[in-house]
């Protein structure tokens, strides 16, 4: 419901043309600003409001608020690995500016992209804290960013667990990175900083072993399958994008653990830029071997890498 809220919102559509009409005008085709993929933390002070008050921006001073401050330097983790590991700058690769909207909402118990920025809630304290201070949250919404400006998979059915699951593969291999930690002993699960007191369990979703994050009376028990037996195929969650994640999820734990963490990023990233809207777990299967292959060829993966890869989807039953 958040997007067609925001569509709504009379500030965010002048906002937008303006930018639109910026984006047309003769100046901008001429001499396209120069864009450092700056940070600007808007505070929405609980209210439905994006870009409402800045309180930090780029190389200005910190904020007495401390979600502010975490926001702000997970959102610069998330720029550097990619930038460093991945040679990617921003979502779109052009330096765009991130803009991240903190304490949105009352009670507030999600986060998302909606196309242009992030925005996090504060949580409502009983199933989730403040999501704005989880470095795989921030690396999650972040990262479906970079979808949109590449592949672009469709928010639903195996396309959007596409999307679901890449969202999830640098949420969990940035905060590995951060925490330094190896492929074999990661935790691999994400959401565990956000866990309120009445969502007993270990996270929210597990790549390890998907379907076992959390069993509990609020919540239930966690959805993922983890094998293509078990594949959702109901009509919710946009045809279950967060559910049949697991399965995608799954592959890249095996596939990490065997070729470690950074390199299985690098993979799935080169990967994600030869996909389409449309695909799905099958052609998604075909490409990351096709990129394996190729990247074992120039010595940028181990030798091994196609052949792990393609045991590694078997064993889900791709
Ligand atoms: N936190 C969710 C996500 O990023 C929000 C959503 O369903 N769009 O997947
Ligand atoms: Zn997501």
């Amino acid at each position: 419901e958040i997007p067609s809220q925001k569509t709504n919102n009379r500030e965010f559509r002048e906002r937008r043309d303006a930018k639109n009409a910026l984006m047309r005008s003769e100046a901008f085709l001429v001499a396209p600003p120069v864009k450092k993929a700056d940070r600007f933390v808007y505070d929405s002070k609980t209210t439905e409001h994006q870009r409402l008050l800045l309180v930090r921006k780029e190389s200005g001073p910190a904020s007495p608020d401390a979600v502010v401050n975490t926001v702000y330097e997970n959102a610069g983790s998330v720029r550097e690995y990619f930038k460093t590991f991945l040679n990617y700058l921003s979502v779109d690769n052009h330096g765009a500016d991130l803009i991240l909207n903190v304490h949105f909402g009352k009670n507030y118990a999600n986060a998302f992209w909606d196309g242009d920025e992030m925005t996090f809630g504060d949580g409502d304290n009983q199933v989730f804290t403040n999501l704005a201070n989880a470095l795989d949250v921030t690396a999650h919404e972040l990262t479906h960013g970079v979808v949109q400006y590449t592949a672009n998979l469709t928010y639903k059915g195996q396309s959007g667990a596409l999307n679901e699951h890449y969202a999830d593969v640098f949420g969990s291999v940035i905060k590995q990175h951060a925490k330094k930690q190896k492929a074999a002993t990661a935790d691999w699960l994400i959401g565990d900083e956000i866990m309120g007191p009445a969502l007993t369990g270990q996270a929210l979703r597990s790549m390890k072993a998907p379907g076992t994050a959390y069993n509990n009376a609020l919540m239930g028990k966690d959805p993922q399958p983890d094998h293509m037996d078990n594949l959702y195929k109901g009509s919710a969650d946009n045809g279950g994008v967060h559910i049949n994640s697991g399965i995608p999820n799954k592959v890249f734990f095996l596939v990490a653990t065997a070729i470690e963490t950074d390199k299985a990023a690098l993979l799935w990233f080169e990967t994600l830029k030869t996909l389409k809207p449309t695909t799905n777990f099958k052609s998604f299967k075909t490409a990351l071997l096709k990129i394996a292959k190729k990247m074992a060829n120039a010595g940028s993966v181990p030798a091994t890498t196609e052949t792990v890869a393609k045991q590694s989807f078997e064993s889900v039953g791709l």
